[in-house]
């Protein structure tokens, strides 16, 4: 019985961990969170690998590729394209259709992701492409819209901690 108040704490630290109780960035993270708002922890990595290497190198930070909903595309876009070292580089995402041939989703949760604007490449509709040969997100210079490629391409990658 003694060892059943230890076990208690751990649990409940376990618990809390997997909850997200961030107060702020871990070091190597970068705040992108609107003002006075929980962060919203980025890393950008620069190791040229496959979409699921890059993923795994994500949840080695216990992370996962990011996820790029509504205007966090868009400061991500902006901090990518003033930085003189992310030039020309391209970035994966955690974006799929690989579970099922045209429906995209964010491989954190499975939560769909909404097609065009403002998101896609061009903005009038021909992204995402590729058919079964393009089952992964990606953003791409200049504008850092989502493309879907080929997971097999070499690109630097954008974690999230979630
Ligand atoms: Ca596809």
């Amino acid at each position: 019985m003694k060892w059943t108040a230890p076990l208690a704490v751990a649990a409940a630290a376990l618990c809390l961990a997997s909850i997200q109780a961030y107060d702020e960035c871990p070091e190597g993270f970068i705040d992108f969170a609107d003002v006075n708002m929980s962060p919203v922890c980025m890393s950008f990595v620069h190791e040229n690998t496959s979409w699921h290497e890059t993923r795994n190198h994500c949840k080695s930070m216990n992370g996962d590729l990011g996820q790029l909903t509504g205007n966090l595309h868009q400061k991500v876009t902006h901090f990518i394209k003033h930085r003189p070292e992310f030039e020309n580089k391209t970035f994966w995402i955690g974006g799929s259709d690989v579970t099922m041939e045209g429906r995209w989703v964010w491989v954190i949760d499975d939560t769909d992701i909404p097609r065009g604007t403002p998101h896609w490449f061009p903005c009038n509709g021909s992204e995402p492409d590729g058919g079964s040969f393009q089952n992964y997100l990606g953003l791409l210079p200049p504008g850092y819209y989502f493309h879907s490629l080929n997971g097999y391409g070499f690109r630097s990658g954008i974690c999230q901690l979630f």
